[in-house]
């Protein structure tokens, strides 16, 4: 019979066994950095704590936070714990925000990776028999070669195909029969959109589960996928500072499990950085637990979502984290309101009429940042008539006034205006 885990051992393992299997790495960890890393050293002398100061899983609220300009002034490899006669191989965020973060690995931590990586997929569905689709962005970002590697430690028929080339994206699906698509999810809109257009329906091709990441996107954005194409919309989460995507995962549950045996994960109040209790929004941070090449401590991620130890059905023990409401760095301020691209997203997706596709203008008046959401409709929609599309806008206006409490002017754009992604969406323009 075939295993339901793909890692039985850590998958289902009892909390009390986890934390102290997270005790006893972390203990490593934190040494192994002191002894190595003078940025740690010296950060831990700062905060008066030591190695030996952690006795137990609480004892981590002791150290001090790392934070991305860490990495930047340590920029390429100052954090890095190891010679580079044992790092195999570097990465790099696509830099989203700024110059990019490097990522070494060992050998060992790039076994872990593709090991993390299957586990994730094996989760979801995807066996030795599966065709999978690799449309991540392969190179430096983490994304494809991350997926490649767990894939190819499933033992799956990978075609990597990379980000862009839709049309090309389509007929491979055709074609080779693919079973898997790995992209992210305002790629894989870009993909079913185009699609729609060729006039091919998903559902009657192979393709049966999709494995989307890198960027924040909503439950009603998801639902919009499912509907569209007919697959189960799965989600990986991740960042180049802790590995790349591996981080977690969802079930068929949707419930996104972390690998909390890899990575041990907080939750802290982002203005006054103490934790919060299960539950509770917060920005999410992260130790690595068995990483070398560059193990990072208390690594505050600026991602906000909450964590919880609830019964899944799926069986995994593993703790769970919400979906990511959005990075603090796109927070806007709104009329004294916070609001992230996401809570936009959900009131967007409420609307039939409405494309999955939108931006938000940042802009200042004054002292006051004021935004404004463009966005594009159905074509029929579009076609309506000046009136229908001026009584859309106003509607949608008012439902964001009644879910999020601000007053935000909405623009109709024709057809085609807004750029389709092929990697991770543009959803702020920053015109400030
Ligand atoms: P960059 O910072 O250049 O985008 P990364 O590829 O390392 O580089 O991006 C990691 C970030 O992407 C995460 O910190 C998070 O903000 C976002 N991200 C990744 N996966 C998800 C996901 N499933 N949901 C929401 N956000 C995600
Ligand atoms: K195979
Ligand atoms: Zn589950």
């Amino acid at each position: 019979m075939a295993k339901k885990y793909w890692d039985e051992k850590f998958e289902i393992m009892n909390e009390s066994d986890m934390k102290a299997w997270q005790l006893q790495q972390l203990k490593q960890t934190v040494a192994w950095v002191y002894e190595r890393v003078p940025f740690y050293k010296k950060a831990f002398d700062n905060a008066g704590v030591k190695p030996s100061d952690l006795q137990k899983l609480e004892d981590i609220a002791k150290f001090p936070f790392s934070v991305k300009t860490d990495l930047r002034d340590n920029y390429p490899f100052g954090l890095c714990a190891v010679p580079m006669s044992d790092v195999v191989r570097i990465h790099a965020s696509s830099g989203t925000t700024g110059k990019p973060i490097t990522g070494p690995y060992t050998a060992e931590d790039l076994n872990q990776w593709a090991d993390l990586m299957a586990r994730g997929l094996w989760a979801q569905e995807v066996r030795p028999d599966s065709i999978l689709q690799n449309a991540y962005g392969m190179g430096l970002f983490t994304g494809g070669l991350g997926f490649l590697q767990g894939a190819m430690r499933i033992g799956c028929a990978v075609v990597p195909s990379g980000a862009g080339m839709t049309e090309r994206q389509i007929m491979l699906i055709q074609d080779f029969g693919t079973t898997a698509l790995c992209c992210t999810p305002s790629y894989c809109l870009t993909i079913i959109e185009k699609a729609e257009k060729m006039g091919i329906d998903f559902r009657k091709t192979n393709l049966r589960t999709g494995h989307f990441g890198a960027e924040p996107w909503t439950v009603e954005m998801r639902t919009e996928i499912e509907a569209r194409s007919g697959i189960h919309a799965y989600e990986h989460y991740g960042l180049t500072e802790l590995m790349g995507p591996g981080v977690s995962f969802t079930c068929e549950y949707y419930n996104i499990h972390i690998n909390e045996d890899h990575v041990l994960p907080e939750i802290v109040d982002p203005g006054t950085l103490e934790p919060v209790d299960l539950g509770e929004e917060g920005e999410l941070i992260f130790t690595s637990l068995q990483r070398r090449a560059m193990p990072m401590i208390r690594y505050r991620t600026r991602d906000i979502c909450a964590l919880r130890r609830d019964k899944c059905e799926c069986g995994r023990t593993l703790i769970t984290m919400d979906k990511i409401l959005g990075r603090s760095d796109d927070m806007m301020i709104i009329s004294g309101v916070n609001v992230f691209p996401s809570q936009i997203e959900t009131v967007l997706m409420e609307f039939e009429e409405v494309e999955p596709l939108y931006q938000i203008r940042l802009r200042k008046k004054g002292y006051i940042d004021h935004i404004g959401v463009e966005t594009e409709v159905k074509a029929a929609v579009y076609q309506s008539g000046q009136e229908t599309l001026d009584n859309l806008c106003k509607k949608i206006s008012s439902r964001i006034q009644q879910v999020i409490g601000i007053n935000v002017p909405i623009t109709i754009l024709p057809p085609e205006t807004i750029e389709r992604s092929i990697g991770k969406a543009k959803r702020i323009i920053d015109e400030r």
